[in-house]
């Protein structure tokens, strides 16, 4: 069995963990492992450059999670992890003060920098990381093309700058647009925690960006798609911008099934709700389910799971033409990821 999924952090590697386990229940290969093969097509869209080195956040959740050495309370970055090198760049004024790079996590950093700077690309230099530990997975960066997200926002203090220099000439403000700045996705979530109202989002050479060597055929040659419980406009929808993708999903004859990152209205983790609301997406099951569409309706889904506290929603949904079902979606521990693995590969291949 060939499974691949579309992922993000932090649901992202609590989903893929539980992939991993149910495969190793449902086709173990006798030495504790899998038969199947599973491949992540993982979110890049979060990736910066900072303090001299290349961050791939999503990546490295991902790597340290199936690795076993992620730091399980605060969702990214390393277990038993300190921060002097952090401490020493904030007295120098380098980075962010609102930022920390663990010691551990930077040497992933310098590591992933030193193999770019001699010529690896992205992916290349993802498959030297996962050398590492067996994670029995193959992880790969959906596009070794630099798609760092921004996010545009409302420039608050232009507008009243605007407002003040109107009054001292005497003048009414004219009606302008307000004014707008733009700045990396990672300021606007640690050091605002997404809370400037977000008026869009733009991933950079994403027009221009290819899908990494290996992304187009782990979809194309998969005998089920699972799209992750992730940020669907982030995560999920910087993968699925990549050109390329979206057209290898909806041209390969297996079946896509989503997972629902929203239970009951609200996103379990996070701050996901500020980006939906960005584009105009409820924060709902439902809501999330009809932006990705029905892939008989020209959308990318064949199927989508949702929480059985959302049960009415399936049903509307499986009435709009989007076939969806109900599990329970909260992730606690590898066995409730396990276990909705299993509803997802269910609903892809068809449960006996
Ligand atoms: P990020 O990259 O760290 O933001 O992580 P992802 O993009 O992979 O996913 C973040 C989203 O995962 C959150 O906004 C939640 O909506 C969702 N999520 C986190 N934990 C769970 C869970 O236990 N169950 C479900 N269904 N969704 C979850
Ligand atoms: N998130 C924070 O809220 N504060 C940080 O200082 C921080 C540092 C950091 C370093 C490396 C890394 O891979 C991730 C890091 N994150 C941090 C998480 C990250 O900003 C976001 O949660 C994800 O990109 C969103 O998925
Ligand atoms: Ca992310």
């Amino acid at each position: 069995v060939r499974i691949t999924v579309l992922a993000g952090g932090v649901g992202g590697s609590r989903f893929v963990r539980g992939v991993r386990e149910e495969c190793a229940r449902r086709w173990p290969d006798g030495s504790g492992g899998t038969a199947a093969s599973m491949t992540v097509v993982v979110n890049t869209g979060d990736d910066i450059w900072l303090s001299g080195v290349r961050l791939m956040p999503d990546f490295d959740s991902l790597l340290y999670s199936l690795a076993g050495v992620n730091d399980t309370e605060r969702g990214w970055g390393r277990a038993g992890e300190t921060e002097r090198v952090s401490a020493e760049l904030r007295e120098w004024g380098v980075g962010w003060p609102w930022f920390t790079l663990g010691d551990l996590d930077l040497g992933t950093h310098l590591a992933r920098t030193a193999w770019l700077r001699e010529g690896l690309t992205p992916s290349q230099v993802g498959e030297r990381l996962q050398l590492r530990w067996p994670l029995g997975v193959r992880l790969i960066p959906a596009t070794d093309t630099e798609v760092d997200t921004h996010v545009r926002v409302a420039d608050v203090e232009a507008a009243q700058e605007d407002g003040r220099s109107g009054l001292e000439h005497g003048a009414v403000a004219a009606p302008e647009a307000p004014r707008e700045r733009e700045m990396h996705f990672q300021e606007w979530w640690t050091r605002y925690r997404a809370a400037l109202p977000a008026l869009g989002f733009r991933q950079q050479n994403l027009a221009d960006a290819r899908p990494a060597p290996g992304v187009v055929e782990a979809i194309a040659e998969a005998d089920v798609v699972l799209v992750a419980p992730s940020n669907p406009v982030v995560s999920i929808g910087t993968i699925l911008g990549v050109p390329g993708i979206l057209e290898a999903l909806t041209a390969m004859p297996a079946p896509v099934v989503g997972v629902s990152p929203i239970i009951g209205g609200r996103v379990v983790r996070g701050m996901a709700d500020a980006c939906l609301a960005a584009i105009g997406v409820e924060t709902s099951a439902d809501g999330v389910g009809r932006h990705y569409g029905s892939r008989s309706q020209g959308g990318l889904l064949d199927a989508w799971l949702v929480d059985d506290a959302d049960a009415a929603a399936a049903a509307a949904l499986t009435a709009e033409g989007l076939p969806a079902a109900s599990a329970p979606l909260w992730m606690h521990d590898l066995d409730t990821s396990a276990a909705l693995a299993g509803a997802a590969i269910d609903l892809g291949l068809g449960s006996a």
